[in-house]
This record gives C-alpha cells, structure tokens and sequence, in this order.
C-alpha cells in the first residue's frame, strides 16, 4: 500500500488509506477525466504526507555498550564510528573532508553483538554546520552482505544553519538486524563550496529490543490484566499479581530471552489457572449459629464432644478467608451430622423423686399394714394327720399299750431277779 501501517498514528493513516482506495477507482474509472485524475493524486500526495508517525517507545532504547560490537567507516582524522556511541556530543564520526575520498555517499557500518528486532535509529549531527546530514539512508542487514533499506530521508539544511544540534528519528516497520548501514547521501559544509563532501554524525541511538517472541505472554497478560481481586480469595490473588507484574516487567524488557518470556507465561497461565474464587460462608455461618444454640446438658458426654470438635473446626474453616467452596461446605455437613448424632441421655425431665413419699413403688413395705399375713399360723387349723384314728377312744388304747408295756417289763424284772436267787 505504499505506507506501513504499523508505525503511523490510525487517525493519520485511514485518511491515507481512503485517499489511497478513492485514488486506485479513479485509475481504473475508464470514464474519469484527467481533472479526476490529477484531483485524486493531490489528494494522495496530501495523505501521504500527513501521515504522522507515532513516536517509538522510549524504553525501546538499546545499550550500546552492550549491543554494539563495532562500528567501522571512513573517516578523517581521529573522528572514528565508535565516536557515535560515547555518549559526548562534543566527538563525533566524520567521513574524511580532504583528499580524493572527501565525498558522498559514505556508508558507516555497525556490528551488532546479537540479533535484534529494531524500530528506530535517531542520530544528531554535529552542530556548526560542519557535515550536518540532509540525506540520510537506513539498511540492515542479519549476515553484514545482504542489505534491505528500511529507511530514508532529508533534513532541511537550514536547521543546521542556526547553529543547533539536530536530531533525527529515524523510524521503520520493525525488522531483525544484526547489522545496520548508516549512508550519508547529502551533507552541509563549513562553507558552501563543502557541502556534500563530508558528513559527521556526533551520536547515534538505537532502538529495538531483543529477538524474542512475546505475543502470547502479550496476549495472556492483556486477557487479564483486568481482572477483579474482590472475586477471588487473597492467596490466589497475590500469586497472581505477583504472575502479572512480572510479566508486565518481561513484555516492558527489550532485554529479555525468549528463556525468560517462557517463563513468565507458564508463571502467569499457572496463576491464573489457580485464581480460586472466593468461598460462600452463609450456609456455614448459619450451622454454627444453629450448633451454639443447642443445648448440650441433655445429651451424653460422647456425643456433645463430637459436636464441639465439629464446631471448633467449623469456625478455622469460617475464619479462613482463603478457604474453597469444598472446604466450607464439608465443615457444613459435619457440623450437621455432630449435630444429627446427638444421643440424648437417660429421660432427665421425668426422674422418680425419692424424696417424694406419695408415689415411691417401695417393695420392703408392705401394701397394708393392717393385715399382715402371719407365717407362724398356719393356713389350715385341721390338718389330716394319718397316724392317728379319727375313733373317739384313740387315747384310752394308748394308755393301754403303756400298761401293757409296764407289766411286761416288771414281770421281766421280777423272773431276773427269780432267777439271781437261785
Ligand atoms: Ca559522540
């Protein structure tokens, strides 16, 4: 389309872009008059040079010390190319000003100590006139022999003139380089018969960062960046943020490896995998409630201890804002089942009152005291006894058999005592 895109401001560049499209109709209108024609190439002309570039990112900005392996060219006196990266705008390279090499272009070439992906050169003339670059090329090269022009441009010479130091930024489409070709096409001299015969460069900065590939970490922190902590429970968050700045500090590095972009996406997709939202407590709070209104006096020592374990967990779990859903509701359904296995003791609200003699069931008493049944007297007052005769004279023939018993005896004495005589 003529104009990179990526480098322009999107207002500047759609004008650019609808004049571009109007333009390329009227070329194939077979119809369109040569006014036509003419209208819609100052129309173009006009875009084109509206275009305004957005300013590189300054932290874009490389070390030269550390990126800048070696700068070489021709140059006069002791003015060499490294001159451009010592931070003192008072040296400077310069293309020699006598002699048969005293003319342009002149190439200066820098060696960079790696490959980088590179967006702007801006470099400062000398002041005073001196080789003050009005023309200006840009390539870059990733071997040091294959060059691709990535930028060109022109300087009013007038702007030298007034004695100031200029500076140029040099912006371009991003491009991997490890080399990069500065060529000095147009130069102001000391006096007029000079200009064009030498040029100076008094420092020159580069801007891009390192060869890396940081469009998925890009994407997964812009995915979210904008997340809400209220959501989440304070332990997750902090992995998180923690995940999040360090991969803002990665993408902000033009330093960075790949090694270390890698890592802060896995760092950042674990976090945000791990966001653990925040648990709901309701239901908890109001089984606590319900377990601290029971009262325990009526159910055995056993059971209300399980009890007070289930609410003593309950509550760490209710204090801990960190705590997961799972968490909340397994102390719930334990504080519940404490509460289900509440074994009541022996009837405590209808005990047998020993103090109350009106209504003891008292077996060592007897239910009528007035009517004893005494066990000396036997129930019947006529048992049957067989040994003796139900006839009225039973005791005479007693009486009888004694006598009879007597006599015999005696007679048995009396023949004894017949025959003790003899
Ligand atoms: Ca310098």
């Amino acid at each position: 389309m003529g104009a990179p895109e990526s480098i322009y401001t999107e207002d500047s560049y759609a004008a650019y872009k609808s004049a571009y499209e109007k333009a390329v109709e009227v070329k194939d209108d077979q119809e369109a008059t040569r006014a036509d024609v003419e209208s819609a190439t100052a129309e173009l002309l006009a875009a084109y040079d509206a275009l305004e570039i957005v300013p590189v990112d300054s932290s874009l900005e490389l070390d030269a010390d550390t990126v800048v392996s070696s700068a070489s060219g021709d140059y006069s006196e002791s003015n060499t190319a490294d001159r451009m990266f010592d931070n003192d705008l008072s040296t400077y390279w310069e293309s020699p000003y006598g002699g048969s090499n005293a003319n342009l272009p002149k190439d200066v070439v820098i060696e960079l100590n790696d490959t980088y992906v590179l967006e702007q050169i801006s470099f400062i003339s000398h002041t005073l006139q001196n080789g003050g670059v009005t023309d200006y090329t840009i390539s870059v090269s990733e071997d040091g022999s294959e060059w691709t022009q990535v930028t060109s441009g022109t300087v009013d010479a007038n702007e030298y003139k007034r004695g100031n130091n200029v500076r140029v930024d040099a912006r371009f489409v991003p491009v991997k380089a490890s080399y990069i070709k500065f060529t000095v096409n147009g130069a102001v001299g000391r006096i007029p018969s000079e200009d064009n015969m030498y040029g100076r460069i008094a420092e020159m900065i580069i801007y891009g960062s390192t060869d890396v590939n940081k469009t998925a970490l890009s994407a997964l922190y812009d995915a979210n960046v904008n997340k809400v902590s209220d959501d989440f429970t304070p332990a997750s968050w902090t992995v998180f943020q923690n995940a999040l700045t360090s991969a803002k500090q990665v993408l902000d590095d033009n330093m960075t490896t790949q090694e270390a972009v890698d890592n802060a996406y896995e760092a950042l997709d674990a976090a945000v995998k791990g966001l653990a939202l925040k648990a709901d407590f309701s239901a908890l709070d109001e089984a606590i409630k319900n377990a601290e209104s029971i009262n325990t006096s009526a159910y055995t020592p056993e059971s209300v201890l399980a009890l007070d374990k289930a609410l003593e967990d309950a509550r760490l779990v209710l204090a801990n804002e960190n705590a997961t859903q799972d968490e909340v509701d397994a102390a719930v359904k334990a504080l519940e089942e404490a509460i289900s296995g509440l074994c009541e003791t022996t009837d405590p609200e209808t005990p047998t009152d020993p103090s109350d003699p009106t209504t003891p069931t008292d077996p060592e008493t007897p239910t009528d005291p007035d009517t004893p049944v005494d066990p000396e007297k036997p129930a019947d007052e006529t048992p049957a006894d067989p040994e003796t005769p139900t006839t009225s004279d039973n005791s005479m023939l007693g009486v009888y058999a004694g006598l009879l018993a007597v006599s015999v005896l005696a007679l048995f004495v009396f023949l004894r005592r017949k025959k003790e005589a003899n």
